[in-house]
């Protein structure tokens, strides 16, 4: 990517944070000084009612209760009902999301020991995790573009046009896995854990993004008793899920990537730049693409980078002629579904200008979590709407 580029992207980036931060601060802010207010009240309501309390000592004894949940003990509990927080369930719960970089945070090592083996865990565990999820990707992907498949011979049959068939393959893909992964889910979590509606939705997404905040943690009630089946269930879940998530953080990548392309495209219409863009861009989507799942290495090591600024003109992608947004919006969901069709097969085919035919590695550094980079990169591409990925030649 250019350099330019990457200063106008961290530009835009900031710009979203500094807006995010300004919209949680105006909805959380009220709600924390309530709260604020509400503990200073008790605190002098109990003060009140037992005279005999020094407030100093209960100071004290409040600022030990705080240390012993940070600690991850629970202080209202007794010798009597105490709880383990690391038993072998719970372990192994927590390497979970160590390996798959969730990292609720609920359960976290406190002793030096732990510390160190759990850096160590982490380093070999994070990218073993992404080879299996590239491998589940692959497998899931293939299991939901066979059954789209079968719903899109049907429309072939009827000769409906290509471009109607992509639209709703990709969107037969989108309701399938929101169905699966996070309707269904949502439902047992509001059952098993007793959570609201939103609540679930919002773990789920957390969880699944791996973002992981661990205010919500499946499983993590110590005062319900599950069911068997249900802790396992979740497991499965995390599995074939964040393989789905990872599927679709990528698809709205690239639906941005597309959305900055026309943007950049259509404000410089009249610009002298105008003849330079699609080139620019051609290079610098195709630079972002995620690579395919491979362990090969860069045939160079310090290759790219800088060779990719002096770049010259490269062959457009042939579809997706770049126009006002006038036309319906089936269609501009399809061009733009074209166009990423366009840059794919493009790279596949290595008609990508560059010598090498092998897709670079460095795209493998964008995109966030650890646990998504690199090699498990390549599962972001391998569960793909149905249509994107195989190659019928109707499609396009
Ligand atoms: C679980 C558990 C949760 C909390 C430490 C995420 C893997 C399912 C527990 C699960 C077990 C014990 C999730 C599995 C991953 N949950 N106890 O297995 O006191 O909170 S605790 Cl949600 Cl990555």
């Amino acid at each position: 990517m250019k350099r330019k580029t990457v200063l106008a992207v961290l530009l835009v980036v900031l710009a979203y944070l500094v807006a995010g931060a300004r919209v949680f601060q105006l909805l959380e802010q009220p709600f924390e000084s309530s709260q604020q207010t509400s503990v200073v009240e008790a605190r002098g309501a109990f003060l009140d009612q037992y005279r005999c309390v020094d407030s100093v000592r209960l100071d004290e004894l409040m600022e030990h209760m705080i240390l012993a949940v940070e600690a991850g003990v629970h202080p209202a509990s007794n010798s009597s009902n105490f709880t383990t927080n690391w038993d072998l369930g719970s372990s192994f719960f927590f390497a979970g999301t160590i390996i798959t970089t969730i990292g609720f945070g609920n359960i976290s090592p406190k002793t030096e020991g732990g510390k160190i083996f759990c850096i160590v865990y982490a380093l070999v565990g994070i990218p073993m995790f992404g080879f299996l999820l590239a491998g589940v990707g692959d497998q899931l992907g293939s299991a939901l573009g066979q059954l789209i498949g079968k719903v899109e011979e049907i429309f072939l049959r009827w000769k409906v046009s290509p471009t109607i068939i992509r639209v709703v393959s990709t969107l037969l893909f989108l309701l399938i896995g929101c169905l699966l992964f996070v309707s269904s889910p949502v439902l047992v979590f509001e059952w098993m854990e007793g959570w609201s509606l939103l609540d679930s939705v919002y773990f789920v997404v957390i969880t699944l993004t791996t973002i992981g905040f661990g205010d919500y943690v499946a499983g993590g009630d110590s005062k319900r008793v599950y069911k068997v089946w249900y802790k396992p269930l979740v497991w499965f879940w995390i599995l074939l899920g964040l393989a789905y998530f990872a599927a679709i953080l990528s698809m709205i990548g690239d639906w941005l990537r597309v959305l900055s392309r026309r943007t950049r495209t259509e404000m410089g219409g009249l610009t002298a730049h105008a003849a330079n863009w699609t080139a620019n861009i051609t290079t610098e989507i195709k630079g972002v693409r995620r690579p395919q799942l491979s362990f090969e290495f860069p045939d160079k090591p310090g290759q790219g980078e800088e060779e990719e600024e002096g770049a010259g003109p490269q062959q457009p992608p042939a579809p997706s002629p770049i126009r006002p947004r006038d036309s319906q919006p089936i269609d501009f969901l399809a061009e733009n579904l074209a166009f990423i069709d366009a840059e794919e097969s493009d790279r596949r085919s290595g008609r990508s200008g560059r010598p090498s035919p092998r897709p670079r590695v460095r795209g493998g550094k964008r995109r966030g979590r650890p646990g998504h980079s690199s090699e498990a990169n390549g599962y972001l591409g391998q569960l793909e709407p149905p249509g994107r990925t195989r190659d019928k030649g109707e499609n396009v």
